[in-house]
């Protein structure tokens, strides 16, 4: 069978796009949240599929001009009633079990991070500003950037590889969302207000590693292109990463 234009130019798109959605875990974290996501996901289809399988029986069961018999239509089914309440509230009790202890280590900032990254958003570009190099962190201080101006970048927050790092988040303008998909964070950042969120960074080959940052709350006319990236670096090269021109 030959496959038609069009058609072929449709099931490219679909595998681009499934391809585009599908963001591999790049952290421990990220690998839990991932795995509660599947096991969701495949709860979700399993009931999706009996639901809708039974919806399309009784259609087509009792269709108008469709005589059934007086006997088999109900009005009220206690036990039906019970199942239905208790099935899924036995799925959300056990999900809710199941992700509770996930939840609770991404919302704790363990006490054994190694330093604070500030992270500044403001339409339309994430700021981040480094230790000093005592590993003092940025505390508010005017003119930090300029007088540690290897210590601050622009759209590119550079780490070395297995760091743990909280991270400190503070709004200029407006309310944006500070979100990494491949290691499963997403924070918000308030105006007003210092949100901390913390992560560890993967380890990478002999190479530098980048991943995508996008602002996940829709805070202007650019919002879209509110974009970054953390470029991890392999240990031992604070050369290569510092003598890095900060991108704009
Ligand atoms: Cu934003």
């Amino acid at each position: 069978m030959r496959t038609s234009c069009a058609a072929r130019v449709r099931m490219l798109g679909a595998l681009y796009l499934a391809q585009d959605l599908y963001v591999p875990p790049a952290t421990e974290t990220a690998r839990e949240v991932a795995s509660l996501f599947n096991i969701t996901l495949w709860i979700a289809l399993v009931v999706f599929v009996l639901v809708e399988g039974l919806l399309l029986y009784m259609i087509i069961k009792f269709r108008k001009n469709t005589r059934v018999p007086r006997e088999e239509t109900h009005r009220g089914h206690t036990t039906a009633e019970v199942v239905w309440t208790v099935v899924p509230a036995v799925i959300l009790l056990f999900l809710g079990f199941l992700s509770a202890g996930t939840l609770v280590k991404i919302d704790t900032i363990p006490d054994d991070t190694d330093f604070t990254v500030h992270v500044e958003a403001s339409q339309f570009v994430w700021r981040f500003i480094y230790p000093d190099e005592n590993g003092t962190a940025y505390n508010g201080q005017a003119g930090w950037c300029q007088e540690n101006r290897a210590r601050c970048s622009i759209g590119e927050m550079r780490l070395q590889e297995n760091a743990r790092v909280r991270l400190e988040l503070v709004a200029r303008d407006v309310i944006h969302a500070f979100a990494v998909p491949e290691f499963a964070i997403k924070q918000d950042a308030v105006p007003g207000k210092v949100h901390v969120s913390w992560f560890q960074v993967p380890d990478v080959g002999s190479a530098p590693v980048e991943y995508f940052i996008q602002c996940m709350e829709f805070c202007g006319v650019g919002h879209h292109d509110m974009r970054a990236t953390i470029v991890v670096f392999p240990a031992g090269s604070q050369e290569q990463m510092w003598g890095r021109p900060t991108a704009s």
